[in-house]
């Protein structure tokens, strides 16, 4: 059952990780009273309006509106939008979806989203905007950097370390201790063995450097 209402919120994007973001958020208290998107059509995502573009953004706040949720799921664009987020005075709160488990120990950044069905395990950093999708795991004493997005199904074994934007593909698995760098993308169902560079897409298992990017 959702708990008490928290307030009023504004989401950033009207895409599929939107939708998702907007139910949890709903199931967490939050009122939300519509989303920003690149495209302002007047349409709904998942039963809230679209009310413009990000120009709104300013408005919003100025009318009260205090809390936003950037819900873009590409990392960069994530970051640089949350930022702005900031720029404008909206108070950037996280939320835990239905069935995710989180230690009381973990810290947790501005703007993550922990979706339903995540773990995250004791004495884990995540960083702000980060994206910890369904039924993912990061285990214990994990330190994940801004705007990393560890993708649906994941798992992340213990003090593994994760660089600011990486991506973390759907069903990866990572062995304890490696090191991922930042800008890093780990695709799908990769297997990552040993430590991965900043800056390159590396796949397959065990997970291999492809390419820079
Ligand atoms: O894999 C899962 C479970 N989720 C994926 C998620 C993490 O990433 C999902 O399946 C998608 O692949 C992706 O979701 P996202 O980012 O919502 O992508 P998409 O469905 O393509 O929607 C992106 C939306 O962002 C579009 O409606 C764009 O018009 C909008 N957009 C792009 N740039 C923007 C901006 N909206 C705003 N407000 N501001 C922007 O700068």
């Amino acid at each position: 059952m959702p708990n008490d209402p928290l307030g009023e919120i504004v989401v950033i994007g009207a895409g599929g990780h939107a939708k998702v973001v907007i139910e949890c958020l709903r199931h967490a208290g939050w009122n939300v009273i519509g989303c920003t998107d690149a495209d302002p059509t007047p349409r709904s995502c998942a039963g809230v309006p679209v009310i413009g573009t990000d120009d709104a953004l300013g408005r919003l706040r100025s009318e009260g509106v205090a809390n936003a949720f950037c819900a873009l799921g590409a990392n960069r664009l994530r970051e640089r939008v949350g930022g702005k987020l900031q720029d404008l005075g909206f108070a950037l709160p996280s939320y835990q979806g239905p069935g995710a488990i989180v230690s009381s120990t973990v810290r947790i950044g501005a703007g993550v989203a922990i979706m339903p069905g995540a773990v995250i395990n004791i004495d884990t950093v995540i960083g702000d905007f980060a994206i910890i999708n369904t039924n993912a795991n990061v285990d214990h004493d994990g330190v994940l950097g801004r705007a990393v997005h560890v993708g649906p199904g994941a798992a992340l074994a213990g003090e593994v370390v994760v660089g600011d934007r990486s991506f973390i593909a759907t069903g990866c698995a990572v062995i304890p201790q490696r090191r991922i760098g930042a800008d890093t993308i780990v695709g799908a169902g990769s297997v990552v063995v040993r430590d991965l560079p900043s800056g390159v897409i590396a796949f397959g298992n065990p997970a291999r450097v492809q390419r820079e990017l």
